[in-house]
Formats: C-alpha cells, sequence, structure tokens
C-alpha cells in the first residue's frame, strides 16, 4: 500500500520524465535486456541495439503508461486490463520479468535523478512498480 503521499511523490516523479520518457524507458530495457539476456528472447524479431529506433519509441509507451497509471492508482486492475490480457494472452510474458524491468527501471531512475532519488522516492516507487507488476502477471498461465 501506497501513502498519499508517496502516491503524489510517484506522479511528480513520472510527471517530471515525461519529456525525456524514450531515454528513460530504452535505458531500463537495455539495461535489462543486457542484464538478464534470457529477456531477449521476447524481442528476438525486433531491434534492441542500444538506443535503437525501436528501444527509444518501446521504452517511450513503457514510461507514458506507466506515468499514466499513477494518476489513478486506486483502478491499476481496470486502467491496465487490456495491458494485462495483452502481457499474459499474447506476448505470454512469464511474471518473473515485470520484477526484472522494474529492477532495472529503479537503476536507470537512481543513475538520472541523482540526488533527487532519495531513499523516500526509492521506497515509494519499489512499491509502485510492484503494484504495477503483480498486476500485469496476475492473468499468466
Ligand atoms: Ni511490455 C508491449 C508496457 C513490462 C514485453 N508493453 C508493451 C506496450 C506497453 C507495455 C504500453 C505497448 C502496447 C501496445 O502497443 O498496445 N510492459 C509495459 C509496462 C511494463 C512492461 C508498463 C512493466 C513495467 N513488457 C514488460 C516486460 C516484458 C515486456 C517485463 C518482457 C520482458 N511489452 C513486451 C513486448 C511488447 C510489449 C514483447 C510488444 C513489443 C512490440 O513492439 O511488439
Amino acid at each position: 500500500m501506497l501513502s498519499k503521499k508517496e502516491k503524489e511523490l510517484i506522479v511528480e516523479i513520472w510527471t517530471g520524465l515525461t519529456p525525456v520518457a524514450d531515454t528513460i524507458g530504452a535505458e531500463a530495457l537495455l539495461r535489462m535486456l543486457t542484464s538478464f539476456p534470457g529477456t531477449k528472447t521476447y524481442f528476438a524479431h525486433l531491434d534492441i541495439t542500444p538506443r535503437s529506433a525501436y528501444l527509444l519509441a518501446h521504452g517511450r509507451k513503457i514510461v507514458l503508461a506507466l506515468a499514466d497509471a499513477s494518476k489513478d492508482m486506486g483502478n491499476l486492475m481496470t486502467n491496465l486490463g487490456p495491458l494485462q490480457t495483452y502481457h499474459a494472452y499474447q506476448l505470454r510474458i512469464h511474471p518473473t520479468n515485470f520484477k526484472l524491468l522494474s529492477y532495472c527501471m529503479l537503476v536507470t531512475l537512481a543513475c538520472y535523478m541523482g540526488q533527487k532519488f532519495t531513499p523516500v522516492s526509492h521506497a515509494a516507487m519499489d512499491k509502485y512498480l510492484s503494484a504495477i507488476s503483480a498486476v500485469l502477471g496476475e492473468k499468466f498461465r
């Protein structure tokens, strides 16, 4: 559970990062693909070289989805319904992978935000990404 303060902090962080959504998203993806090579299997048909047009565009989609969902945290289940179905039934993403991307997103935010990524922000973001991961991975069988 995120407190009211934590929720506000998360919205503030993602709102601030929206202009660089492609950079943040692409770096988080690249870190995941490099540190956990097994994740590359899901992107086998795509150009996942560092800062490729694809990685930037896809990274942007992920960050914007995270930013959007943060604005209505009480309804993650409903609002992420289509993404949940897509990841579970069409893409068949094993839920472990959401933890890996979340971890790489935290590292990316720490690098990018520096001092602004305080321990309090870190803890709040960890909770938020866990909540997202739980929703996106829930339908996988
Ligand atoms: Ni994910 C497509 C959001 C985690 C593999 N993913 C999307 C799209 C969004 C998205 C948005 C684009 C949907 C569309 O085009 O309609 N993905 C998210 C979010 C997370 C996440 C918010 C967690 C934070 N995705 C993951 C993980 C993997 C993953 C962990 C695999 C390791 N996603 C994919 C793949 C696609 C995808 C593969 C389709 C890519 C494509 O371009 O075809």
